[in-house]
């Protein structure tokens, strides 16, 4: 409950600061947008992944000629950090967004999840496919949002829906304990989920002052406040610590 009333209290300062910004420079529609990008490195000693022991199921493991390595962590040698999200966590008011019709998949291949980290948006159709020769469940385990557990047969598709906004929805399946990937659900459009080289694009976003976050699943969150104006790029770059024997 303080958390919530701290949020509310902190989106109340934000909206008053937007509208401070906006009736000096007002918003011209269409191509008035501003962008913020930058990216994501981890700093310290980067872990070696541990591998993972498919040997309970012979249909998962013949199917990788090498070891699968953790997902936990994924950084370069430079530390850029990959299956980063990084999102607007404040500052669009009470503006609201089509949901889009276009599904977003993540698919179960060698009983690993691809990809291991998948944003999309409130009430937005997430497909699941399995394309193992194997039986799978999908099991969502969310905070805020309705738990579900679905058996999946081989080659078969499931859809599954989030109603609320929520940040790291860990996915799993309980025949294979190592699988697991997380969902970040939105309900805007300012989102972006780090590749290979740590970047991230969050374009076309209105003029104004917002919290940006970046979340990564072992490393939790880390927040700052940017304002940009119409038609400006800025930068930002976020630093995790890596954690002692993480
Ligand atoms: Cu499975």
């Amino acid at each position: 409950m303080k958390r919530n009333y701290l949020l509310r209290v902190m989106a109340l300062a934000v909206a008053v600061a937007t509208m401070g910004a906006s009736s000096s420079t007002p918003a011209k529609s269409g191509t008035d947008t501003a962008a913020v990008k930058g990216g994501v490195k981890l700093e310290g000693a980067i872990p070696t992944p541990a591998r993972i022991n498919m040997s309970s199921d012979v249909a998962c493991a013949r199917q990788h000629n090498t070891p699968m390595l953790s997902e936990e962590i994924v950084a370069d040698k430079t530390g850029a950090l990959q299956n980063v999200v990084v999102y607007v966590a404040d500052g669009l008011g009470d503006r609201t967004f089509d949901v889009p019709t276009e599904p977003v998949v993540i698919t179960q291949k060698g009983c690993v999840y691809q990809p291991h980290v998948l944003a999309l948006r409130v009430n937005q159709k997430l497909e699941v496919i399995n394309s193992d020769p194997c039986l799978h469940n999908i099991h969502p385990t969310p905070a805020n949002n309705r738990e579900s557990n679905k058996a999946q047969n081989a080659g078969s598709t499931v859809e599954e829906t989030f109603a609320r906004e929520e940040i790291g929805i860990p996915l799993k399946c309980n025949v294979h304990p190592w699988m697991r990937s997380y969902l970040a659900v939105f309900k805007h459009p300012y989102f972006a989920v780090t590749g290979k080289d740590g970047s991230f694009d969050l374009s076309n976003l209105p003029p104004g002052t917002y919290t940006i976050s970046a979340w990564q699943e072992k490393l939790g969150t880390v927040s700052q406040k940017i304002t940009v104006g119409s038609n400006e790029t800025k930068t930002l770059q976020f630093v995790f610590k890596a954690k002692a024997g993480s």
